[in-house]
């Protein structure tokens, strides 16, 4: 078994988390903040059987759409100067897949 770990912007997440409850999968979503643009995002974790990563991944992807977005004034290094906005693109999902030890339901 492997544990899906995806962060999506918080748009999308409702229908990422509808398209896998349609295919049978089982989702929870945690509440995430970005550590680059400090804002808020979404990171869902799905257990699945290994055999089934591809597709959920796949579901995530036609789910997940890029955008573009500045950044506002970033203070990176802890001083006082907040650093110009740059233009960053916020990618669909940034997924992790890791391998599970044990999966109980008790
Ligand atoms: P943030 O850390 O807020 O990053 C938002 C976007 O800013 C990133 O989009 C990327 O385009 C840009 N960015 C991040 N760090 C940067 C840096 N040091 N210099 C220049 N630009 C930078 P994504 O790559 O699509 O990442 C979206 C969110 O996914 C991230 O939000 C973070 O919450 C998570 N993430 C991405 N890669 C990760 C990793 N290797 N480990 C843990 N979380 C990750």
């Amino acid at each position: 078994m492997k544990l899906v770990m995806a962060i999506v912007k918080d748009d999308d997440s409702f229908n990422i988390m509808n398209a896998l409850n349609i295919e049978g999968f089982s989702v929870t979503k945690l509440a995430s903040t970005g550590g680059f643009l400090k804002v808020g995002n979404t990171t869902l974790i799905c257990g699945v059987d290994d055999d089934k990563v591809d597709f959920v991944i796949d579901v995530i992807k036609k789910q997940g759409h890029s955008k573009k977005q500045f950044t506002n004034g970033i203070n990176i290094d802890g001083n006082n100067y907040s650093q110009p906005p740059i233009e960053v693109t916020i990618g669909g999902a940034t997924i992790f897949v890791l391998d599970v030890d044990k999966f109980v339901k008790v």
